[in-house]
């Protein structure tokens, strides 16, 4: 069985980050070890929500994995919270890299044109530099611009994303994927550069008129397990972006769905299908 060491923050309550990934990853046939950055009461998007720094501990417990010679076959970062995090992350992504691992990392910092209050553009420097140590990185739009410089646009069309790609692509990653790329009025979904081939992908969706939080965990780490999986770099973006879209329409029609986040524990079932088939 695949081996994944995925780094980011316990929200004890909100379904995202750990909460997400490491059912998702475990769901999908994947050894999952958590490395929890920090471990917080719910996600940021709560009022009055409280914070434990875990930095101390990322050490004392890598080097335990180091003396138990402990392997990974992919590395997941999503959400870090400070540059130090950042800063050990790359360290991690040193030491624990082998020849045919994959270092994929998810710069959760902004959305919707905003660094969210959290950040500043020190952090967003910070995870551009992570990036480039990167074999997948998988930005939105919003963190795609921080990190390139390029300006935020609410209306675009494929050239401009295909420029954010490619200048995402001399951050240092070998596959870029921009995700919430909307082609069309209706559609939503994703596209891709693989620096190796030279090819661009691009997948559409139908766009389910709503938002919630934790979807970008949810594409990152369905879309991590399946390129473990040995899925192509096609078929794992489309996997990704349609059990998101499942996964939103679903959250829709449930009349006590939470607003916090997406009822993924419902379309878990189809997932594990999917990667059955
Ligand atoms: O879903 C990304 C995420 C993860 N973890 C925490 C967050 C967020 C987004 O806001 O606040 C703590």
């Amino acid at each position: 069985m695949k081996r994944i060491l995925t780094m980011q923050d316990i929200s004890c309550l909100g379904k995202c980050s750990i909460t997400i990934a490491l059912p998702v990853l475990s769901a999908m046939g994947i050894e999952t070890v958590i490395l929890p950055t920090a471990v917080l009461s719910t996600h940021t998007m709560f009022q009055n929500f409280t914070v434990k720094d875990l930095s101390d501990q990322i050490k004392p417990i890598t080097e335990h994995w180091k003396r138990e010679n402990i392997k990974f076959d992919a590395i997941y970062t999503g959400y870090l919270g400070t540059p130090e995090e950042i800063e050990l992350a790359k360290n991690i992504f040193q030491e624990f890299k082998q020849p045919d691992s994959m270092i994929f990392v998810d710069p959760v910092m902004a959305d919707n044109g905003k660094l969210y209050p959290a950040f500043d553009m020190a952090y967003a420097k910070k995870n551009a530099e992570l990036c480039a140590a990167a074999d997948v990185i998988v930005p939105n739009i919003t963190e795609a611009c921080f990190m390139t410089g390029i300006e935020y646009q609410e209306n675009y069309n494929q050239d401009y994303i295909i420029n954010l790609l490619k200048k995402l692509s001399e951050l240092g990653a070998k596959i870029v994927i921009i995700t919430g790329v909307s082609l069309s009025h209706g559609k939503t979904g994703a596209m891709g550069y693989d620096t190796n081939t030279g090819e661009f992908f691009s997948y559409q969706n139908d766009l389910v008129p709503a938002k919630y939080h934790g979807t970008g965990d949810l594409f990152s780490s369905v879309c991590a397990g399946a390129i473990l999986r040995g899925k192509d770099l096609r078929s794992a973006i489309q996997l990704a972006a349609d059990y998101t879209a499942e996964t939103i329409r679903v959250t829709l029609k449930n009349p006590n769905q939470p607003w916090y986040g997406v009822d993924f524990e419902s379309t878990l079932p189809a997932l594990i299908d999917a990667m059955r088939g």
